[in-house]
């Protein structure tokens, strides 16, 4: 695995077949801090269990999923939307204006410590449309974002900071499969919001 000081800081992090765009420091700071607290403290998490292989499990994170009235099915599983709150829609809002697209949901993921993760996946789901940009804002605890080119096995890296914005787009969810690995020594919390815009007909 990469050694975290060899990682790239900001800009582009594909060699190609897509995009993923660091931006390390869209919210400040002290914003960034208040935002975490009133997500980690506010939101009403849920544990989703997946049936994977014939087996029931618990996702190894707590998520929500929030947009006006889409539902969200991902691996099997339906989400019951949530509504946008405040702090919500102001993210919403940054998101749009600096990628100027619009995004008519967002999956917020709560990660408690190094422990919880998520596995390989791409956000390749119909609903997202062919080649869908989405908006992904850290919060937290610095964690490691892995992704893994589908048909070379090539591997990239970043280090998601506090405040951190990552737009992925184009062919970016066909090609690659992306990941946020444990790293057990890490006891802090991080929250990370995916801001899409599901394609309704
Ligand atoms: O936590 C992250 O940075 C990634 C989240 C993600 O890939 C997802 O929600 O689909
Ligand atoms: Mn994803």
């Amino acid at each position: 695995m990469p050694n975290q000081q060899s990682l790239p800081f900001g800009g582009e992090i594909l060699p190609g077949d897509g995009s993923a765009l660091l931006i390390p420091d869209f919210i400040s700071e002290q914003l960034a801090d208040e935002i975490l607290q009133e997500l980690v403290h506010q939101i009403s998490w849920e544990q989703q269990t997946l049936l994977m292989y014939g087996k029931y499990v618990s996702e190894p994170r707590l998520s929500t999923w929030h947009s006006n009235a889409l539902p969200y099915t991902y691996s099997g599983s339906a989400r019951t939307p949530q509504p946008w709150t405040d702090t919500l829609a102001s993210l919403r809002s940054q998101c749009e204006q600096h990628t100027q697209h619009m995004f008519n949901g967002v999956l917020v993921n709560f990660y408690r410590d190094g422990n919880d993760h998520l596995g390989w996946h791409s956000d390749d789901e119909l609903i997202n449309g062919p080649e869908p940009l989405i908006a992904s804002v850290s919060l937290g605890a610095e964690r490691r974002f892995d992704l893994r080119h589908r048909d070379t096995g090539e591997l990239v890296s970043a280090m998601l900071g506090h405040g951190s914005l990552l737009v992925m787009s184009g062919l970016s969810q066909k090609c690659w499969e992306h990941r946020i690995p444990k790293m057990p020594r890490i006891a802090d919390p991080r929250v990370n919001l995916t801001f899409r815009h599901l394609v309704v007909s």
